[in-house]
């Protein structure tokens, strides 16, 4: 059991009591249940096995213990089994459709006897989810367009979650008998956003005996398949994972061929053709000998090329720009100097603004910008102009407590329907730097939303537009908005565009990026944290930055403190 599966079993939980209309409070701290576990830097598979007390962790209580203590020893646990049988577990997935939530989810079960998507479908399809009270011809067509973007979406796991569940996998094999080498090959090693299967090399003594150790690993649901030298197997979440092992003389041929991507792969195999060289995973042919194949260097050297970063291995140019030795330094985690979007207990942050800034000052960060939300987003209790004032009188006197880190006077300001912005020009003026992005009406057609943002865009005291398209990885697809459009706009009024490090979000995606570095636009890669944990997906967001060809001089707050000032200063100093 990987912490993640746990959270997820507590998740579900929490679904289902909440489709049964139990205590809100109870659901409250399922749900803090599962953000701890998900925060946890240690299995806690590994903690119940050294007896450690759990009910010492944030929000787990005796019964929350318990549960995970079952969990951990049987895969489920009672309460959950239990609850099951009043409540059918699929309604979790119908709960989790854009637009549906647990009240709806309950009404359509227990009026139309919908347990299932399909079903739903079915009678949705049949217009009969509109007889129910609450439900309209509007909310239907929602509903429907969810479930189509549901399985669109379907069957790949973020980044983040992949990582997370072969974390113990890899722990596992590591520890094998005989393993001599381990790497992580396939789209989670190109940092691809979301990931379809892991795919692991390891060079090993005996390799039946790697595949069978391999198998044996107690968080697998089933077996695919186990040989001499190929394994796969499935876990619990779903995620299959596939091993190979590979002689150390096919090492670097094998991760090549092994990491893809496929489109990446052929080209590099038509530029071996040319040349008379024959290339597959074992190594580099010359007729019948073998010219490469131990080292990744020496597979792209017989092809008199220099080793192309797997994040670039897409066949999107690498192989011409690394021929022509005009591959691009790419940033790194330790270029940031700056996060430019987050959010303290202003908003709907869960750490104070001092926390939020002393942790990214121990961050090493040079700079950082609180962007608490603005009031149109009430249920977070945006920042009104009042809140604002008394907000930087906060940033005054933590900036006296925190030295050593420029604090910004910011705001995530919502962009309305119409293209204006949620605080008046006189408090956005005052603002150090001002991110503005979209959080309703994102059903807009392509035309409306375009012109809404271009509107936003151009208003003077816009800096940043943040998650451009709206998109949550596996649950809403972006915005109909033509970010060819908005990328060109950008360029002209210099404003910047943002990669949302979030894991879920990845906002700009890569190929956008790459658009924007073509284009002049500077990148901002920001964590959007909501807690100080929040900012440690700066990772996440760097890998993409990496995908769209990003230095560090592509990348705003990868500039030094004096730099990202001229740049906030550009429209007072320019023409
Ligand atoms: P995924 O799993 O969908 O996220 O993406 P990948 O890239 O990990 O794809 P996967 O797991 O099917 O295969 C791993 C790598 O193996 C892939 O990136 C390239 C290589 N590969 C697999 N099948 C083929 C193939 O038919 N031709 C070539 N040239 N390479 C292949
Ligand atoms: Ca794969
Ligand atoms: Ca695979
Ligand atoms: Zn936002």
């Amino acid at each position: 059991m990987e912490n993640a599966d746990v959270a997820a079993l507590l998740d579900e939980l929490a679904d289902l009591l909440e489709i049964q209309g139990a205590n809100p409070f109870r659901i409250r701290a399922y749900r803090n249940a599962v953000h701890t576990v998900h925060g946890l830097s240690r299995p806690l598979a590994e903690m119940v096995e050294e007896g450690e007390d759990l009910t010492e962790l944030p929000a787990i209580g005796q019964d929350l213990a318990g549960y995970i203590e079952e969990m951990i020893e049987t895969g489920s646990f009672s309460r959950l089994e239990a609850l099951a049988e009043e409540v059918p577990r699929s309604l979790t997935t119908i709960v989790k459709l854009e637009g549906v939530g647990p009240k709806k989810a309950k009404k359509l079960w227990q009026e139309l006897g919908v347990e299932t998507v399909d079903r739903l479908e079915e009678v949705a399809r049949a217009g009969e989810v509109e007889t129910v009270e609450g439900f309209g011809k509007k909310s239907v067509e929602k509903m429907l367009r969810a479930i189509e973007d549901l399985r669109s979406l379907q069957g790949r796991f973020r980044i983040s979650e992949a990582e997370d569940l072969v974390r113990g996998v890899l722990e596992h094999l590591e520890a094998g008998p005989g393993i001599e080498r381990m790497e992580v090959a396939g789209s989670l090693r190109r940092r691809k956003e979301t990931i379809g299967d892991v795919d692991i090399l390891v060079q090993a003594e005996d390799g039946a005996a790697a595949v069978r150790h391999f198998v044996d690993f107690p968080g697998a649901q089933r077996v695919e398949a186990a040989g001499g030298t190929k394994g796969s197997l499935v876990l619990r979440s779903g995620l299959q994972v596939d091993l190979r092992v590979v002689p150390a003389e096919s090492w670097g041929a094998a991760l090549h061929y092994f990491t893809g991507s496929k489109e990446h792969n052929v080209r590099f195999r038509q530029r071996a053709q040319k040349v008379g060289l024959l290339v597959n995973e074992w190594g580099v042919h010359e007729e019948e000998k073998r010219i490469a194949g131990a080292t990744e260097e020496d597979v792209f050297a017989a092809l008199d090329l220099p080793w192309i970063p797997p994040e670039l291995r897409e066949d999107r140019g690498e192989i011409d720009a690394a021929d022509a030795d005009r591959l691009p330094e790419l940033l790194t985690v330790e270029d940031m100097r700056g996060d430019l979007q987050m959010h303290s207990t202003w908003s709907d942050g869960e750490n104070t603004l001092e926390e939020m800034a002393r942790a990214c000052f121990e961050r090493g960060y040079e700079y950082v910008a609180i962007t608490d939300h603005s009031p149109s987003l009430a249920m977070v209790q945006g920042l009104t102009p009042e809140r604002a004032r008394e907000q930087w009188d906060e940033i005054d006197e933590v900036r006296e407590r925190v030295e050593g880190i420029r604090i910004l006077r910011s705001a995530e300001v919502d962009i309305l329907k119409d293209g204006s912005l949620d605080l008046p020009d006189e408090i956005l003026e005052e603002m150090d730097l001002v991110v503005v992005s979209v959080h309703s009406f994102m059903e807009l057609d392509t035309g409306a939303m375009t012109d809404r943002v271009l509107r936003a865009l151009q208003h003077p005291a816009v800096d940043i537009l943040a998650h451009p398209t709206g998109r949550i990885i596996n649950k809403r697809k972006p915005f109909a908005l033509d970010v060819e459009a908005v990328l060109q706009a950008a360029a002209d009024l210099g404003v910047a565009v943002e990669l949302n490090a979030n894991p879920n979000r990845l906002d700009l995606s890569d190929v956008y990026v790459h658009r924007a570095r073509e284009l002049g636009v500077p990148v901002v890669v920001s964590t959007d944290a909501h807690s100080v944990r929040g900012l440690d997906v700066m990772r996440y967001g760097v890998d993409q930055a990496r995908r769209g060809w990003l230095g560090p001089n592509d990348v705003l707050n990868a500039r030094p403190l004096a730099a990202f000032e001229r740049w906030l200063a550009r429209r007072s100093d320019g023409p």
